[in-house]
């Protein structure tokens, strides 16, 4: 005996109270809020409490100090690329093009972390982290 299963045309019934909201829901989620506005300045000042670094005429402008782990915004006001690179400790190294806007994580562990520009090796600062 052979059983013919007749084919059932299923495609077109599509139910649309199948799909829920789906805002994630997490548990625990202690992440900092990421408020950095990456829209360039023209006057150049620094806007307190924001992590962000500004590049301007071969300098570093640092905030205070950032947050551990912070995400820290470099902006290059010059056309000139640079980097923002740990000289002693710290790990990162980022290169900043001209008029371009990098993204990176400062450091978790707390401390002071001298930075300079592999391009320009007199352009020198200092990242705290705190
Ligand atoms: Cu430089």
């Amino acid at each position: 005996m052979t059983w013919i299963n007749r084919t059932l045309t299923v495609a077109a019934a599509v139910s649309m109270a199948a799909i829920s909201g789906c805002a994630a829901q997490d548990e625990a989620n202690s992440d900092p809020p990421a408020a950095s506005s990456t829209a360039p300045s023209a006057s150049g000042s620094a806007q307190t409490g924001a992590a962000v670094i500004t590049i301007k005429d071969f300098k570093y402008e640092v905030p205070a100090s950032v947050k551990p782990g912070a995400m820290v915004t470099v902006t290059n006001a010059d056309s000139a690329p640079h980097t923002v690179t740990a000289k002693d400790k710290g790990g990162f190294d980022n290169e900043v093009r001209g008029g371009a806007t990098v993204i990176f994580q400062a450091p978790d562990a707390p401390g002071e972390y001298d930075i300079i520009c592999s391009f320009h090796p007199q352009m020198t600062g200092a990242l705290v982290v705190k």
